[in-house]
């Protein structure tokens, strides 16, 4: 999840590990070819005949990616030309060279044994000027879809990811209602051009973490501190966007491309970053807590299932210009959750004046603390682990809005493999608790299929299931991708890998 939007300290991770320069990996199997797929296929493991923990015949196994953080050379994306603005050069550069190697990363995905793998459409591609679609751009995203479902894998395809053609930008971005209609045809031409192969459709990830990014914490182009009614306008905006675009690929996708009687099964992705009062007792953080869980974690859902639009993103829905839109009801087929983390939201009384930590809701006066008190187990961006809070939220989150779960990111920015290993499992032991209280969680994808720009922190951040040598974009298998691999293949997980991996790793500051 994108929330390490702390431009300064970003600046500074960023110069001192050479901007954007690879890191070196701590894989454990380091291939020399320039490939890590499994030619002759002698990696297939057996199904086990009883797993430990197991999971339903149908489960989705998947891995997640976006575009622009693997393809590279996205040159008229406003994130390119911004990044040029503000660091003077491309920090994400030719990323791991997907926009050439996207059979490689099929194959990758082939060998995980996974059945769904979540991939991405850049919009700055397909609609590089406005209102002009390059056709070689749609034929090359065909190959790419094609290249998944011909290994008898699941596309499902996320059509905005953070980033926007610049023209978009340059129209004044998602603040402006124009941008709506624009996405809607653009989602429509992408609908009609690969429904024949695609049924899983994510129109926008994370729409609240783009528009608080933006609009609070000017971490994307055009963006600005710590103004609110900014992020409700871009909330908003984009909630109609993807609303509409749910009803134009409903009626233009119309193929079962896979077969189980479904033609486009359609949502969001939407982070879930669980917030709890810093002080647990001070009435303040426990009222600022309650808002910004509103905001960030429920509102989006809320309007898209029931059509209650709440434009101010104040909580009520009875303001001006608030109420029911039919157009946006009922516009989630299933509940695409991120998860990552939880966070700590501390209220600041007013005399501080403008807020100087993260301003995840200025209005209300608060700040959030992503990150605990060391020591705590965390991932190298320091978000905190924590698969207990993952089960609380799946229950809570089937509670609240009646819909089936499909797990679209989990992951942990590691080179250590047997951290990753114990990750997994123990975020998978979380979803099986979940399903063991009634949850309908129909499938989990890891963040991510391999090593990747990660925004702010550029390559400096390794979520990869498999390792990529950015200077090469050689991909080479990680214990963890073994250790994904092997739960995959055996529809859950051995007693063998409990037993492997049943320490936590250890606790650093
Ligand atoms: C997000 C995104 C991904 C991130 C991933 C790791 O949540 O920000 O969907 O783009 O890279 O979450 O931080």
């Amino acid at each position: 999840m994108h929330r390490d939007f702390l431009p300064l300290i970003c600046l500074l991770i960023l110069f001192a590990a050479g901007c954007g320069g690879a890191t070196s990996g701590e894989n454990d199997q380091t291939t020399a070819d320039d490939d890590a797929h499994d030619q002759d296929d002698d990696t297939t493991v057996e199904p086990t005949p009883s797993n430990a923990i197991d999971f339903p015949d149908d489960f989705l196994w998947g891995v997640s990616t976006s575009a622009f953080q693997t393809e590279g050379g996205n040159v008229n994306s406003d994130f390119t030309q911004w990044m040029l603005k503000v660091f003077h050069r491309d920090l994400c550069g030719e990323a791991a060279d997907s926009y050439d190697l996207y059979e490689t990363d099929a194959n990758l995905a082939q060998d995980l044994g996974v059945n769904i793998y979540r991939i991405g459409i850049e919009w700055a591609r397909i609609e590089p000027q406005k209102g002009k679609y390059d056709e070689a751009e749609i034929e090359h995203y065909r190959k790419v879809i094609e290249a998944v479902v011909g290994r008898g894998i699941k596309p499902m395809v996320t059509l905005h990811h953070f980033t926007n053609p610049q023209w978009v930008q340059d129209q004044g971005g998602w603040r402006n209602a124009e941008t709506i209609a624009s996405f809607v045809a653009y989602a429509r031409l992408m609908a009609k051009s690969y429904g024949d192969l695609v049924d899983y459709w994510l129109t926008i990830n994370e729409p609240i973490i783009y528009a608080s990014g933006l609009c609070l914490m000017a971490g994307y182009p055009g963006g600005s501190i710590n103004n609110f009614p900014c992020a409700a306008e871009v909330s908003t905006n984009m909630m109609f966007a993807h609303a509409r675009a749910y009803h134009a690929i409903k009626e233009v996708d119309t193929t079962d491309a896979d077969g189980d009687g479904e033609s486009a099964i359609v949502s969001i992705a939407q982070a879930i970053v669980p917030g709890y009062p810093r002080r647990p007792d001070n009435a303040g953080d426990i009222e600022s807590a309650r808002m910004y869980d509103y905001f960030m974690n429920k509102m989006i859902f809320y309007t898209l299932t029931t059509g209650e639009l709440d434009a101010n993103g104040d909580g009520d829905t009875t303001d001006e210009g608030d109420g029911y839109y039919e157009e946006l009801a009922g516009t989630l087929d299933f509940l695409g959750v991120n998860f990552y983390n939880s966070i700590k939201v501390l209220h600041v009384p007013l005399i501080f004046g403008p807020i100087a930590g993260i301003p995840c809701y200025p209005e209300a006066n608060f700040i959030c603390y992503p990150h605990g008190r060391p020591p705590y187990l965390h991932g190298d961006n320091g978000n905190p682990i924590e698969p207990e809070e993952f089960h609380k939220l799946l229950v809570d989150y089937a509670d609240e809005f009646h819909l089936p779960i499909v797990i679209t990111e989990n992951g942990v920015a590691t080179t250590d493999g047997y951290f990753r290993s114990w990750f997994i499992i123990e975020h998978l032991k979380a979803v099986r608790a979940a399903l063991d209280d009634g949850v309908d969680v129909r499938g989990y994808m890891h963040w991510s299929l391999i090593d990747n720009f990660e925004w702010l922190m550029a390559y400096t951040m390794r979520f990869g299931l498999f390792h990529v040598d950015f200077p090469t974009s050689i991909r080479s298998w990680t214990e963890g991708g073994e250790t994904y691999s092997a739960i995959v293949h055996a529809g859950g997980v051995s007693q063998e890998l409990l037993d492997r991996y049943a320490d936590a790793p250890p606790v650093s500051e």
